[in-house]
């Protein structure tokens, strides 16, 4: 049974009807990682580039308290005005937060954990997203790991990413993921990428084309008694990436900045990206730009694979 509180939009009920394959996006990078006004011009591109590539765009996000899969123009307006109302802040809602944010009528963006919930109820198979959340550094005093491992652990949705986000604690995030049965599997790559840079030192399985990803999806279904997620690890362009060597630096700046200023908790990935984007005068949005841009792309050649639509 579908949740009463889940609104398909025209969009995507149609996509549903016609079996046209479908890509989730999620709304926290909108609401949370990205500036206004970029962010709602990226949130149409992204729209714009799953359409060219043949399927239809759900969008996720929390607005009065309805889950929607899909926004419709009417609701990004909604969006958009919360957020520029200084009064009303929009919430970043995880999969913890979810059913508070619903009973109390809450409006706010979806994480990648909410995100992978909300489109497997709905039937969505594929979710493009920039990073994931994963070990924040400094784990040993304070375990500060994202939820998206836990989503990824219990919820049958792909999940394309250029890996994890960089500021986090990349081999121990890669552990995590290991100790959860999650495949992480390289596009065309056996490093695994992260997130402003196209590579690592870290190794990971690969694959590179649609038809073996599709003969390896439907094996994960049907061996694997509960499912788990699956992380598609795809590197930004080389063109647009911003080399390990000269953001590392700017990372521990700005986490040597959230360390003085208190910041923790799920206030800290937002305050990490917005630190990022002034040290690098922009430069780490415009790489976040290409990357979700690349992924979106790849979303949907997978979403059309595994639905027989090559
Ligand atoms: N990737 C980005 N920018 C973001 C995020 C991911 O490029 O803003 C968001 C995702 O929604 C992810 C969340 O689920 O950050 C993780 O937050 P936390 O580390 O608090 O779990
Ligand atoms: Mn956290």
């Amino acid at each position: 049974m579908t949740p009463v509180s889940i609104v398909l939009s025209d969009k995507v009920s149609s996509a549903f009807s016609h079996n046209t394959p479908i890509v989730a996006l999620e709304s926290t990078v909108i609401t949370h990682g990205l500036p206004y006004p970029l962010n709602f011009d990226t949130l149409s591109r992204l729209e714009e580039t799953i359409y060219d590539n043949g399927c239809v765009p759900a969008t996720i996000a929390v607005i009065d308290g309805k889950a929607h899969i899909g926004l419709s123009e009417q609701d990004k307006d909604t969006l958009k005005e919360r957020m520029t109302d200084t009064a009303t802040k929009l919430m970043k809602v995880s999969m913890r937060d979810l059913a508070l944010a619903l009973a109390q009528g809450k409006t706010g963006g979806t994480t990648v954990s909410a995100t992978m919930l909300l489109a497997h109820l709905a039937d969505i198979k594929v979710f493009a997203t920039g990073g994931i959340g994963g070990v924040h550094r400094d784990w040993q005093s304070i375990p500060d790991i994202s939820m998206d491992i836990k989503a990824l652990s219990e919820i049958p949705v792909v999940v394309v990413s250029a890996g994890c986000k960089a500021i986090l604690d990349i081999p121990a995030t890669l552990e995590m993921l290991e100790t959860n049965a999650v495949p992480v599997l390289g596009w065309m790559t056996d490093k695994f990428p992260c997130f402003y840079s196209s590579t690592s030192t870290y190794f990971i399985d690969s694959i590179s084309t649609e038809l073996e990803f599709t003969a390896f999806y439907y094996n994960h279904l049907e061996y694997r008694d509960r499912p788990s997620g699956i992380l598609i690890a795809n590197p930004i362009p080389a063109a647009a990436q911003i080399p390990a060597e000269t953001i590392e630096p700017q990372i521990l700046n700005a986490i040597d900045t959230a360390k003085s200023k208190n910041i923790t908790g799920k206030a800290l990935t937002p305050f990490l990206l917005d630190c990022l984007s002034r040290l690098t005068e922009g430069e780490s949005v415009r790489a976040n730009l290409a990357l979700l841009e690349n992924n979106a792309i790849l979303a949907a050649r997978l979403a059309k694979s595994i639905q027989g639509d090559l």
